[in-house]
């Protein structure tokens, strides 16, 4: 049974949103894709939206951009946590989509993540995911803990040899 059901408004955000779905895949979370437009197919994503929590999804995470309504009508029609992914259009850099996902109204909330950071949407919906899964908890702390590891770096600079280190110069 797929968990998580990703939706985007357009064919053209899927370069995107299947950054979501690679990292579901690499924690092997199931989960769906689905291309439909909250303007050219209303009802249809009120449709899914309203049947998603009966299909079984846990978390649903909904990319679109320009004037990206899809993530709030989603979120409008269900009781499951939905996530937002703004996606970057030829026009104001993304901030069309990333305001009109972030700014919704109180009381029907869209939890947000950065232009095209739909791989952060899928870590986010793994996060919620493993409140009630102690094996997934475990595989996200493990990622947490590799992640923790590449982020640092140690460098011995002998003596005779002061300026090589991360290209920082003495002044
Ligand atoms: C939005 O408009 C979509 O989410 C997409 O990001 C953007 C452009 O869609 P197309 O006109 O390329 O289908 O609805």
């Amino acid at each position: 049974m797929s968990l998580v059901g990703i939706v985007m408004g357009s064919t053209t955000d899927l370069p995107v949103m299947e950054k979501a779905s690679t990292q579901l895949r690499e924690f092997g979370v199931a989960h769906t894709l689905d291309v439909m437009s909250a303007h050219r197919n209303p009802a249809k994503v009120a449709d899914w939206a309203s049947g998603a929590a009966d299909a079984g999804y846990k978390v649903l995470i909904a990319g679109a951009g320009r004037a990206a309504h899809l993530p709030g009508v989603v979120a409008a029609h269900t009781p499951l946590p939905v996530i937002g992914v703004p996606c970057l259009s030829d026009h104001l850099g993304g901030a069309d989509a990333l305001y009109s996902i972030v700014q919704m109204p109180p009381g029907v909330p869209v939890a947000t993540v950065g232009i095209d950071n739909a791989r952060n949407a899928a870590i986010l919906a793994m996060q919620i995911l493993a409140l009630s899964d102690a094996d997934l908890a475990g595989r996200l702390a493990r990622f947490r803990a590799e992640q923790a590891e590449k982020g640092m770096e140690h460098r011995e600079i002998p003596a005779e040899d002061p300026d090589r280190g991360f290209g920082f110069q003495p002044g």
